[in-house]
């Protein structure tokens, strides 16, 4: 691929454009802007941000098809406008109506976002967008589709490590990604010197990104230059950064007060020499296209068109109280079925491998994304070696960098309606994609159900090693290898966050999860990918336990927010454990041990899912048995675990005979590396044990 060599001009672009048509809809977002903003001046809502000066946004959109996608940010009303033609969604949102387009009135005004359009939601995080349009055009590439994306930000986004990601994906994939840069010269009260060093459009070349410099306060020559890049783009050129130069006329939002950070003189010179608007209607009259007089005609006329949608629109409905739950989660409804495969013993890394051959079979466009899950080996644990094996084009290795990862498959899943997958080495390595997570889990809930952001991250949590501590070694995996994790995940609103502990479930809890609309966090515990089933202190398999590390071949589900109750002993349960992942068969250990030498029963909830856990088998569990103890592998310090504790505690305090126990790992930042230290970290099936003693004593 050539680059660095401008992209060359296209003839008469200029004379197929509908100029006219352009600068109305360029004066419709001026006029919404100038309406809307006085009507929060007036206390009719409580915040606007505004397009001043960002109008030329409307020739950039138009230079895209109608079925290109577009990741706009709150100055683009003008390419809201020019895309959908909608002029009562800026006034819905305003207004917080339920008929509003983008969020149903659930988020503030300018958050533009259409599935019917392609527009992905907006989110408020500045250029947090970024890393999913990134995957969307992963994805269109994936499909060899025609289309293309277009990201938009300012000047102060292109300093985030959102944009940095989407950079990053563009440039290793040569996506056809079309990413303009706004440049208005603040953000906020910040100059844009302080937000790259350099030249931004050389930055960009030096990363195999065509670049240019356009000025934006020229809609004909923004047009143009668009159009340029789009060709560039469609015909397989690679991506490209347009650095538009802005204006921007107002002051940054409505909580800003322009004066405070901007020279008169400035401001007067912007207002004189970057307006889009004024330059486009001279521009109109030089060129013979209208006359002076039809400059106030039709900016009267485009404000008597809205005045009369915002009367409309105020006789229409406000959300009530009883939505506010509506679209938090989409968990798939599950079909009971019954496993035909033979089955055979084998580890959780061989059961998840299989799962993912068997998704990638069902689905043509299934893929894994991560670090190194390309090579022979499958990734540093080897999950995705059969896959490798037999389908080769599924597993792509990525560069290093978890949130251009959860990016990439995010946005994917967002094209397809599918999930798809992320690779992450460690769950302590999430935290860079921390941000993605956490958008895409609200998204759904964001966008009141318009949008639905499946997406599966698979990763190794907790320690690692052979076996359970107790009957294997301990893993060393100490700082960045052996948090728990689930509290990152289980406190997201719109998570679903798994943890299985046995080969069995964790292949049909994958191939579940694959069909979730949300995302799905699926936590590997490290120790359990080569663990045997769990034997008591006589050296006996736990037999409750043992059958689920025979796994059916083929394709069979296991439902997603269920509890597995194993019964250790005979009679009535004396306790319930409640756990999940390594600590099912620490506490299997434990409950064998005791029962081996003291008779009785324990009862075992293996949560299987966390989020969202089942509450019915708790409940019912506790009521059984009227003693509970939770075991949770985390630090005890807000942890999944605590939040159950205390759920129990206000849930089922009246079955319950005895101080509901809590066991956990140490509040220490994480286990340590050698091996007793790391021992004293982690619960055992030892303290587990000793626990039990107390609490049947109690
Ligand atoms: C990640 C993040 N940090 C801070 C903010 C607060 N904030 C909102 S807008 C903004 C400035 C953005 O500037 P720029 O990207 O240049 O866009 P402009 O408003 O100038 O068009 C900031 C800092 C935010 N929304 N998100």
């Amino acid at each position: 691929m050539t680059i660095n060599i401008r992209v060359p001009e296209t003839n008469n672009i200029a004379e197929h454009l509908d100029v006219l048509a352009l600068y109305r809809t360029m004066v419709t977002a001026r006029v919404t802007n100038d309406i809307l903003k006085t009507r929060k001046t007036q206390g009719r809502y409580p915040f606007y941000i505004g397009c001043a000066g960002h109008e030329s946004m409307a020739a950039v959109a138009m230079a895209l098809k109608k079925d290109d996608w577009m990741s706009l940010y709150y100055r683009d009303l003008a390419a809201w406008l020019q895309r959908t033609g909608d002029i009562y969604g800026p006034f819905r949102e305003a207004y917080s109506r339920i008929t509003g387009p983008m969020c149903a009135g659930r988020n503030m005004p300018s958050h533009y976002s259409s599935k019917h359009h392609r527009i992905l939601p907006t989110f408020s995080e500045v250029a947090a967008l970024a890393p999913f349009a990134g995957g969307v055009g992963f994805s269109l590439k994936w499909h060899k589709s025609k289309n293309i994306i277009m990201f938009t930000c300012g000047d102060g986004g292109t300093a985030t490590n959102d944009f940095n990601a989407l950079f990053r994906q563009v440039s290793i994939h040569q996506l056809p990604v079309l990413i303009v840069v706004e440049d208005n010269g603040w953000a906020i009260t910040a100059p844009s010197t302080i937000q790259w060093g350099g030249s931004l459009i050389e930055w960009a070349k030096g990363g195999n990104v065509y670049a240019e410099e356009v000025d934006g306060t020229n809609t004909i020559e923004t047009f143009q230059a668009t159009s340029r890049f789009v060709d560039h783009i469609r015909s397989g050129r690679g991506p490209v950064l347009m650095h538009l130069r802005l204006g921007l006329l107002d002051a940054h939002s409505s909580s800003t007060d322009i004066k405070a950070y901007r020279t008169k003189e400035e401001i007067e010179l912007t207002m004189a020499t970057k307006d889009p608007v004024k330059n486009l209607g001279r521009w109109l009259i030089e060129n013979g296209h209208i006359q002076d007089s039809d400059i106030e005609r039709i900016r009267k006329e485009v404000r008597a068109e809205l005045e009369s949608a915002e009367a409309e629109i105020l006789q229409e409905s406000e959300p009530t109280a009883e939505r506010v739950m509506q679209h938090v989660v989409y968990i798939p409804k599950w079909q009971e079925n019954i496993p035909q495969g033979t089955k055979k013993q084998l580890p959780m890394l061989g059961a998840i491998s299989e799962a993912l051959v068997e998704i990638a079979r069902r689905d043509p466009d299934f893929f894994v994304y991560g670090q190194d899950v390309g090579s022979p080996r499958g990734g540093v644990f080897g999950a995705t070696s059969m896959l490798v094996n037999q389908y080769p084009e599924r597993v792509i290795s990525s560069p290093l960098n978890e949130q251009v990862i959860v990016g990439i498959a995010a946005g994917a899943g967002m094209v397809d309606g599918k999930a798809r997958c992320a690779e992450i080495q460690f769950v302590d390595y999430h935290q860079s994609a921390a941000q993605t997570i956490r958008l895409a889990a609200r998204t759904s809930y964001q966008s009141f159900g318009n949008w639905t952001v499946p997406l599966l991250i698979r990763t190794k949590s907790g320690s690692g090693g052979g076996g359970p501590i107790s009957s294997g070694g301990t893993g060393g995996g100490a700082f960045g290898h052996s948090n728990a994790g689930e509290q990152w995940f289980t406190s997201i609103p719109g998570m679903v966050t798994i943890c299985p502990s046995t080969p069995f479930d964790a292949k049909g809890l994958l191939l579940e999860a694959a069909r979730s609309q949300s995302p799905v966090v699926f936590l590997e515990r490290g120790r359990l990918y080569r663990s045997e089933p769990p034997k008591d202190n006589l050296g006996n398999p736990i037999r409750v336990m043992a059958d689920y590390w025979f796994v059916p071949e083929g394709y069979y589900t296991l439902p997603i927010g269920r509890a597995r109750r194993l019964k250790i002993g005979n009679g009535p349960a004396q306790l319930s454990i409640i756990c999940w992942g390594t600590m099912v068969l620490e506490s299997c250990t434990a409950a064998a041990n005791i029962v081996n030498s003291k008779g009785g029963s324990i009862e075992i909830v293996d949560l299987r899912t966390l989020a969202p856990f089942d509450e019915e088998a708790i409940k019912s569990s506790v009521r059984e048995a009227n003693r509970v103890i939770v075991v949770t592998e985390e630090s005890d310090l807000t942890s999944f675990g605590r939040h159950l504790h205390s759920w129990i505690t206000q849930n089922c305090f009246y079955d319950l005979d005895a101080t509901p126990a809590f066991i956990s790992a140490l509040p220490a930042p994480a286990a340590p590396y050698n091996a007793l230290e790391e021992s004293a970290f982690f619960p055992t099936a030892h303290s587990i044990a000793q626990k039990i003693g107390e609490l049947l004593e109690e």
